[in-house]
């Protein structure tokens, strides 16, 4: 079963994650409207299995919270995935979304990196600070040990845009993870 159960409780927040890999459950709960639809909308269009129950310091502001997620949610990652065998390990895909074209590529690859490329306009959407986006995708790609590269084309609305970037996220690690009848996809035999 490729699945995980995350807990982590600090003096900022207290979060827990359970994710498959293989579909299930979706039920998101951040305490930050923008930020659940962010998630729900990678869990759908990764076909995760997801619930995220965070509590955070968010008379504070969200940083913690989003920051904090991607920690655990890239710890997710990290344990269902295993050894790496049997995945197609590479996914790459672009969303449109409206008036604006997000790509995101991925190695799952045990090096993490991080590449992002968007700046907004707006500096929030809702709630949800846009800078944040960034936070979070380098949080859960370190923690995730993925190369992580994402890029918005062009765009206007930073909800479009970062809804946009979350899918394409998404789609490329629903490509990533797939699994095939091979080993672990390596010249060095391990990952
Ligand atoms: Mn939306």
């Amino acid at each position: 079963m490729r699945t995980s159960v995350q807990k982590r409780k600090t003096k900022e927040t207290d979060i827990a994650v359970s994710l498959s890999l293989d579909g299930g459950e979706v039920s998101i709960s951040t305490g930050i409207g923008f930020f659940d639809h962010m998630l729900n909308a990678f869990a759908v269009h990764g076909g995760f299995g997801l619930t995220v129950e965070a509590i955070g310091d968010l008379e504070i502001d969200g940083h913690h919270t989003v920051e904090d997620v991607g920690i655990v949610l890239g710890k997710a990652f990290a344990e269902a995935l295993g050894d790496k065998s049997g995945i197609a390990r590479f996914g790459t895909f672009f969303v449109p979304m409206d008036e604006a074209l997000a790509f995101a590529s991925v190695d799952i690859s045990g090096r993490p990196y991080l590449v992002f490329q968007a700046e907004f306009e707006q500096e929030r959407v809702g709630e949800f600070d846009t800078c944040l986006t960034e936070e979070f995708l380098r949080a859960f790609a370190f923690n995730a040990g993925i190369t992580l590269h994402t890029r918005i084309e062009y765009g206007k609305n930073a909800h479009h845009e970062i809804e946009g970037m979350f899918k394409a996220v998404a789609h490329a690690m629903r490509l990533a993870v797939a699994k095939t009848s091979a080993g672990v996809l390596s010249t060095k035999g391990s990952l």
